[in-house]
């Protein structure tokens, strides 16, 4: 048997996975952008002690804490690179890389655009800050081991690791206790009416790949294996890792690969990645195909759906309407689902070389209460995501991102692209206080 052929699963792991008030700036008071200040542009602070590193803003006349976290980053052999650092292990990698405690130039400062605060004026601190941070009509100073460190206690984001579970300001996550990648609840917290509620039967990976001369095989999430690796928490992103391969009994057929899963408080962002050793077009028959996606409950029912390249809402009702059928399906990089019950934004990030290749990342909707894809904790199909047309990819490396985004608050329509845009990080400029 070629086992070369079976790398290509490796596509699947990590699309299993797959917000406060700031009186000050009112046009930031629904932002969900997450500040993102890298080591580089941090001078003054490169070989300092990041314990020593003091962030505040200054509102109403008084210097204030704010969550804030500053993650590192290591070398990794299996990586190959230099990559976040993590907190804790879980069970059977337990080397793993450690911080040197000093901030670097690929280091990063975090926090949130919607906390930022006034200009401050430093002479009204007993501690002079060094840095002034300006993002978004909004301010924050950055201090070095001062007198009066200002320390937050509020957390944005929340870890439960024995449930494998993300409590977030915008939404809950869980993940199948046995298997990490498999999501199996997606809870909105900007539901309309009523306590937020789950509305994910499960996040689905389904495919079938007809490989000429070689055998079919079918496959979907549930017979990848995957190992958390360890994680990291702090109050404004939880970093998530974990290893995915595939095997054909006691032997590991592919490479190893770890993802991080990356928890914002308003947004999930999941890298992965596709280590393809063949060419698709060559090798696969016509009849391959696949999809990846969430598979909603009936609680969803109800809800409009709209994308990209469908302005026009359709219903989720369990059944396929005339329109449904009819939904343009090319190239629908990101689509919204909105109801009483919740509001979930996805952005697809797809490889640029793959689009240079003629291969758009293209729409599967299927909303049919008498369509089985088992497991189905919630009987039928009530499917968003996209497909996967191995038969157009050629050989080689591509990197795809997949975002949940929870809007903050009931949602209106025409609002989503201002949430798509606060997925990359503000632009910033900072500057030493004289
Ligand atoms: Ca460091
Ligand atoms: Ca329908
Ligand atoms: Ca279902």
């Amino acid at each position: 048997m070629n086992f070369k052929y079976l790398r290509l699963f490796i596509f699947l792991a990590p699309f299993v996975s797959l917000s406060l008030l700031c009186a000050s700036h009112p046009a930031q008071a629904s932002s969900i952008s997450t500040v993102q200040v890298t080591g580089k542009d941090l001078q003054a602070f490169l070989g300092h002690e990041i314990s020593q590193m003091n962030l505040q803003v200054y509102r109403g006349g008084k210097w204030q804490a704010l969550p804030y976290q500053i993650d590192e980053k290591a070398f990794d052999p299996i990586a190959r690179g230099r990559r976040w650092v993590l907190d804790q292990a879980f069970s059977r990698r337990t080397d793993l890389p450690a911080g040197n405690g000093k901030l670097e130039e690929d280091e990063v400062l975090l926090f949130l655009l919607k906390d930022m605060g006034e200009k401050g004026s430093p002479e009204s601190s007993t501690d002079r800050p060094v840095l002034e941070i300006k993002s978004g009509g909004g301010y924050a100073y950055l201090f070095l081991n001062p007198k009066n460190p200002l320390v937050s206690q509020e957390s944005y984001v929340r870890y439960n690791p024995n449930e494998d579970e993300i409590d977030a300001l915008g939404y809950k996550n869980r993940f199948n206790t046995h298997q990490a990648i498999v999501q199996e609840e997606l809870v909105p917290k900007n539901q309309k009416s009523g306590s937020p509620a789950n509305i994910l039967d499960r996040f689905k990976v389904r495919m079938m790949l007809a490989i000429k001369n070689f055998i079919d095989v079918n496959i979907d999430e549930s017979n990848l294996t995957s190992k958390k690796v360890g994680y990291r928490v702090g109050p404004i992103r939880i970093i998530r890792r974990m290893a995915v391969y595939k095997s054909l009994g006691p032997i590991r057929i592919t490479p190893k690969a770890e993802s991080d899963f990356l928890f914002y408080p308003y947004f999930v962002r999941v890298p992965s990645r596709l280590d393809n050793p063949i060419d698709g077009r060559k090798s696969l028959e016509s009849n391959s195909k696949g999809f990846a996606g969430f598979d909603f409950t009936h609680f969803f029912y109800g809800a409009r759906f709209f994308s990209e390249k469908n302005p026009r809402p359709v219903l989720i009702d369990g059944a396929m309407s005339a329109e449904e059928k009819g939904l343009n399906l090319k190239d629908v990089t990101w689509w919204t689902a909105t109801s009483e019950k919740g509001t979930l934004i996805v952005k697809v990030q797809w490889d640029p070389n793959l689009v240079k290749e003629g291969v758009t990342c293209n729409l599967y909707y299927v909303d049919d209460r008498t369509s089985l894809k088992p497991p189905e904790m919630d009987p039928g199909e009530a499917a968003v995501g996209f497909q996967l047309d191995f038969t157009q990819i050629p050989a080689g490396q591509y990197s795809v991102y997949v975002n949940q985004i929870f809007p903050p608050g009931p949602f209106q329509m025409g609002t989503e692209g201002t949430y798509i845009n606060q997925i990359q990080p503000p632009a910033v400029s900072v500057t030493p206080v004289s």
